[in-house]
Order: structure tokens, then C-alpha cells, then sequence
């Protein structure tokens, strides 16, 4: 199992030591919330984050573009050294050719779909990803409900995973009861937010327990 905390839900005022107890925790990508206040009605992280991360640790980014036309933006976030590059799919109406240069650019193509974009929508973009990002609460917003809906989605999706090599990624409100649900029926990756990692106060939060108990290592 792939845990993703999004660093936008850590502690703002100790990034430096969020970010390394995190990495000594184990999580396997930092997930990065970057909005535009366009294709989302709110801002997000941007450069001076992924600067951040690379400067106090080695562990993977994964920068989640909730942006218009995405492609734009494809070269700079690379040389930010974002790893693994997550478009939505109802941002960009060439989302093919963006997911294809950001594999030749070398990171790995994530896309994005959002609550009420459906499978068959996207179904062709399919083969061109090696992530696929199921947003379970509408983007822009940390905190926020999981909409029941989304399951249906999410278990067709877990039955194409053999036929297409893409990994599955869960992304809003997950908590340990949904995260352990939801890979049994083979769901791979999960974004951590105010549900699963970061309730606690700061000084009470120990990421090398929920990195252990979420992954069933305890
Ligand atoms: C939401 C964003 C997410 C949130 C994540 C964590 O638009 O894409 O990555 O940061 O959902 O928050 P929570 O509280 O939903 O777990
Ligand atoms: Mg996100």
C-alpha cells in the first residue's frame, strides 16, 4: 500500500519538521495540492513547497494539478522535480498529449478524475496513465465528506486495473476504516489528510504509528 500525505493539510508554521518525521515515517510520496483558483475555487501549494520538500527530503513528489489547461505548466513542475504528474482529466482538452509529455519528460502520468466524471468519459486516456487519481470530495478543499458515490466508480475501476497497468489512488477524506476497505477490494494508493494523519495536534501526531497502523505493519 502507497500512503501520500498532502503536505498542505501539515502543520504550515514546522514544514521543515513535518516534512521529516514524515519522511522518516515512511510515506512513500508527498502529494501536493496545487490550485488555481480557476478549475477549483481555491489556492493551493505551489513552487516554494516542492522547493521545500526536495531541499529536507528525498521522498517522491507528487504534484496533483488542480488546474486549467494543465499543459502549460507540464516543464516547470518537472524542474521543480515533481516525480509523478497528476492532470484532470475536465482541465485539459488534450489530455492525451499532456499525458504523454509528462511521461516523456520522464515523471510518472497521473490523471484525475473528479467525483462525477465518469470511467467511460476518460476510458481512452486509460492506457496513457500509470496513476489514476479517484477524487472522492470535490477538489479544492481538505475536510470535507466522502461521497458515497464514488464506489461504484472506484470497484469498475479496480477491474480494469489487470488490463491496463495504472495503479489506483483514492484522494479526499480518507479515513483507516475506508483506507483498509477500500484495498481489500484492490485499491493501491491513498492521499492522507485531516482523516487519517494530520487530526491530532501537532505535537501529539506520531507519523511512524499511523504509517505502520494504516499499512497493517503494527
Ligand atoms: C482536495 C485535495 C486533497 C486534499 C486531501 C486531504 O481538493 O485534492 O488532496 O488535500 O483530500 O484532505 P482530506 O481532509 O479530504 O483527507
Ligand atoms: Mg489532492
Amino acid at each position: 500500500m502507497k500512503l501520500h500525505p498532502s503536505i498542505m493539510c501539515a502543520d504550515q508554521g514546522h514544514l521543515e519538521t513535518e516534512i521529516k518525521k514524515l519522511t522518516d515515517a515512511g510515506v512513500d510520496y508527498f502529494h501536493v495540492d496545487v490550485m488555481d483558483g480557476a478549475f477549483v475555487p481555491n489556492f493551493g501549494c505551489g513552487a516554494e513547497m516542492i522547493k521545500c520538500l526536495k531541499k529536507y527530503s528525498a521522498t517522491p513528489v507528487d504534484a496533483h494539478l488542480m488546474v486549467q489547461n494543465p499543459a502549460r505548466h507540464i516543464e516547470f513542475f518537472r524542474q521543480l522535480g515533481a516525480d509523478m504528474i497528476t492532470i484532470h482529466a475536465e482541465a485539459d482538452p488534450h489530455a492525451a498529449r499532456t499525458l504523454a509529455k509528462i511521461k516523456e519528460m520522464g515523471a510518472v502520468p497521473g490523471l484525475a478524475i473528479n467525483p462525477g466524471t465518469s470511467i467511460e468519459t476518460v476510458q481512452e486516456l486509460l492506457p496513457l496513465c500509470e496513476m489514476v487519481l479517484v477524487m472522492t470530495v470535490n477538489p479544492g478543499f481538505a475536510g470535507q465528506d466522502f461521497l458515497p458515490f464514488t464506489l461504484g466508480k472506484i470497484k469498475k475501476l479496480c477491474g480494469l486495473t489487470k488490463e491496463h497497468d495504472f495503479s489506483i489512488c483514492i484522494d479526499g477524506a480518507m479515513t483507516p476504516e475506508k483506507i483498509r476497505e477500500l484495498n481489500t477490494i484492490g485499491v493501491d494508493a491513498f492521499v492522507l489528510g485531516t482523516q487519517s494523519l494530520f487530526y491530532k495536534d501537532f505535537n501529539k501526531r506520531d507519523y511512524a504509528a499511523s504509517v505502520r497502523e494504516l499499512k497493517g505493519t503494527q
